[in-house]
């Protein structure tokens, strides 16, 4: 009977702050997780996940693709966010059900009420696949929080100061974690180390992140 009760305390969702305008709510998307799956397999069918190349001439080693209004891109001429895909000139797929629902949620236990993200970038990592330190900064509206999702295999979050030289915090994000930052710290460095191997039982050897942003 004890054992239970202390088990079902452990799995419930609690939230860890990290700074004045983040938040990490642990467990936060596990029950959404399977219905986010579902959308990600969509997604990916009609908008195949691919590794961009940066303005400076490398492969990324995180595979990406985007669904909502809006999606990011980086090529040879820079990031930006873009209507279409540039591989097929098609628009992003619309979010799949739960994606919108999911991040305004978060967002307002973070106290960013009214969040309506137009954007909802796919990261997948497969091991060895990293990061690097970096800020985003390319949305029009800073004052718009970020809400960063995880599933699968945990990674290594670096989360650093608004300078890049600042020291970095790390934080294992964990299958249904979900991040949300905003305000004063909506401009934090931050990163994640090359994941490791392994298999996650629900998603198999990878890391899958969702990041929806408010881009225009
Ligand atoms: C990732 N995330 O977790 C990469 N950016 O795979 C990000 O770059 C990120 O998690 C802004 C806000 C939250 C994030
Ligand atoms: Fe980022």
């Amino acid at each position: 009977m004890n054992g239970d009760l202390f088990a079902d305390v452990d799995r419930r969702p609690w939230a860890e702050r990290l700074g004045p305008g983040s938040l990490i709510l642990r467990g936060f998307a596990l029950a959404e997780a399977p219905v986010l799956q579902a959308g990600i397999a969509a997604v990916t069918a009609a908008a195949p996940l691919r590794r961009m190349q940066t303005p400076g001439g490398f492969t990324m080693s995180v595979a990406m693709s985007n669904c909502g209004d809006l999606g990011w891109v980086s090529d040879a001429s820079g990031y930006r966010y873009a209507a279409a895909d540039p591989q097929n000139g098609a628009p992003w797929p619309a979010m799949p059900p739960g994606f919108h629902e999911l991040a305004g949620d978060a967002a307002q236990q973070a106290g960013f009420a009214g969040f309506a993200p137009d954007a909802c970038l796919i990261n997948r990592y497969e091991p060895g696949a990293r990061m690097s330190l970096h800020q985003d900064r390319d949305e029009r509206d800073l004052t718009q929080p970020i809400v960063s999702v995880s599933l699968g295999l945990p990674a290594t979050f670096l989360f650093g100061g608004l300078r890049r030289a600042e020291p970095t915090q790390r934080l294992v994000l964990q299958h249904g974690d979900v991040l949300v930052w905003g305000g004063p710290d909506r401009l934090r460095y931050h990163g994640v180390l090359a994941l490791k191997p392994g298999a996650h039982p629900a998603v198999g050897a990878y890391r899958f992140n969702l990041t929806f942003r408010r881009a225009r």
